[in-house]
């Protein structure tokens, strides 16, 4: 049914910036290759008056292969021909932490409960994308409705990445604001 052409991966039709504002929960992941959030991951969008739009995430991290903290990140994105396509620049709030300049596609929404998320960091010669990360994000910390399985299964199949997520949890997670000397 797919191909996994990253160019031929269909986003979502409409994608309104404003009723996908607000906070998210992540209740499933790709991992990318290297250094990524591992649970207890909420984002929060924002859309300023002039239409841009902007967002916050907090997730556990462990760097250093023992220090485990909460990363806070700041993310702006850049518009691109087709509204569900972002480019997201991203840095910590703590200075050596992580920045980034990564895809952020919306492949599908119904803005009140689930959102699919995808980011191709690199494609290979085949046009497959060789290192992606995705999220399945819900307006409910708790996971998603079962009503909103079907779709969303189904989404994770048209990226062709079916059976790469793990579920991750958010829970009570104390969100240490650590100062890093680098
Ligand atoms: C996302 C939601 C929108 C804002 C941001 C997001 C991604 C954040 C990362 C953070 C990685 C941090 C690491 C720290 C050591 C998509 C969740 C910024 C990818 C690896």
């Amino acid at each position: 049914a797919q191909d996994c052409q990253v160019d031929n991966i269909q986003v979502m039709q409409n994608f309104n910036r404003t009723k996908y504002a607000g906070t998210w929960y992540a209740v499933a992941k790709k991992d990318p290759v290297g250094l990524f959030l591992l649970d207890n991951i909420v984002a929060q969008f924002n859309i300023a008056e002039d239409g841009q739009m902007t967002a916050t995430a907090e997730g556990r991290v462990i760097i250093l292969q023992q220090w485990e903290l909460c990363a806070h990140m700041f993310a702006t994105f850049e518009d691109t021909y087709d509204p569900a396509k972002f480019k997201m620049k991203y840095w910590g709030a703590a200075a050596n932490l992580q920045t980034g300049y990564d895809d952020h596609w919306v492949i599908s929404t119904d803005y009140d409960n689930y959102a699919v998320h995808y980011a191709c960091r690199e494609k290979g010669y085949d046009g497959t994308c060789i290192d992606s990360y995705s999220f399945v994000f819900s307006r409910h910390p708790t996971g998603l409705r079962p009503e909103d399985q079907y779709i969303v299964t189904q989404k994770k199949q048209e990226i062709c990445l079916l059976g790469k997520y793990r579920r991750v949890h958010t829970i009570n997670f104390f969100c240490p604001t650590v100062a890093i000397f680098a």
